[in-house]
């Protein structure tokens, strides 16, 4: 039997949660493949020792739990380099401006991968709170040494001892990265302003951009059931349409991710979907290194 409205016309049933295919195809379980690729990355340019990704977005958003997953993932145990928070409130939990290594070797010979993480205080709702979106400008361009305590009412000034006068090139970013959460109703439109200031900074100095929506699990029940599901959730699929459109980043460079959140051990799916977004992550930093990096 179908739906009726007032005049007892036969209104269309609404579109089955699930696409029969998923829509975009990915080798669930090949994560030694992507793991390797990943393991054995150095950057395009010999005087480029480190590629360097930025993320930012709004507050919970998922940032330092990204950072988190990623060290989990490629040191196969459960870390905590970036703290993330323990609850949810609307003010950020990261306060610091902070490059996060990861270990490839332990003890006195400590080694780490080419590629860092700069973890930075969230994007929050009113004008004169959260990251100063002038602070996050700088930070591309490789202005803020490590340390440096947001400021939400005004951002880095040229003469303090934590600006940074002449960034060497890893010292700079490579490749930004907006985080959001699939588990929001709507990001406010103060946010997507700040975001979207950041983001014509980072066209103008030719920086390449992605995006990764977070907590697939908690905002799709199916998903959170059986991670695999990821790309055939209409209604994921219709959140990564929305936030393609908010903050003007097309779908191709959209990664859905669960990020470790509980878990105590890892998890192949969820390695899975992290791997496919870091080896992105990977590849356009590393295309613009070799586009700009001095020979
Ligand atoms: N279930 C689930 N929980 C997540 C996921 N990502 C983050 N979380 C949880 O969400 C909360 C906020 O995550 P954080 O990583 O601290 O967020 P953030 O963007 O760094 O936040 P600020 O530093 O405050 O701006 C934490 O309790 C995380 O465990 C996810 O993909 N799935
Ligand atoms: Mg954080």
């Amino acid at each position: 039997m179908g739906i009726f409205n007032s005049k007892d016309k036969q209104l269309e049933p609404p579109p089955p949660p699930f696409l029969d295919e998923p829509w975009r195809k990915i080798r669930w379980g090949d994560n030694q493949a992507v793991l390797q690729y990943v393991q054995n990355y150095k950057p395009a340019n010999e005087n480029i020792k480190l590629l360097r990704v930025l993320l930012y977005g709004p507050v919970g958003a998922g940032k330092s739990s990204f950072i988190n997953s990623v060290g989990d993932i490629m040191q196969r145990r459960m870390t905590n380099s970036a703290a993330a928070s323990a609850i949810t409130s609307d003010k950020s939990f990261t306060k610091q401006y902070q490059t996060h290594k990861i270990q490839i070797t332990r003890g006195a010979n400590k080694t780490f991968y080419p590629f860092v993480f700069n973890d930075i205080m969230g994007v929050e709702n009113e004008t004169a709170s959260g990251v100063h979106p002038e602070d996050i400008k700088l930070a591309m361009m490789g202005h803020v040494k490590e340390g440096y305590k947001f400021n939400p009412v005004s951002s880095l000034s040229k003469d303090d001892h934590y600006y940074n006068k002449g960034p060497a090139p890893d010292e700079k970013v490579h490749v930004l990265v907006c985080v959001l959460s699939a588990n929001v109703a709507e990001v406010k439109k103060i946010i997507l302003e700040k975001m979207n200031s950041v983001r014509e900074t980072a066209r103008d100095l030719g920086i390449p951009q992605m995006a990764i929506m977070t907590n697939v699990d908690e905002a799709c029940p199916v998903t959170e059931k059986d991670l695999k599901n990821v790309y055939r959730s209409r209604h994921l699929k219709n959140k990564m349409k929305e936030f393609s459109s908010a903050v003007g980043i097309p779908m191709k460079y959209i990664f859905p991710v669960k990020n470790y959140s509980h878990e105590i051990e890892l998890d192949d799916d969820v390695d899975t979907l992290i791997l496919s977004a870091l080896k992105n992550m990977i590849n356009f930093g590393d295309d613009f290194i070799e586009k700009n990096a001095p020979v």
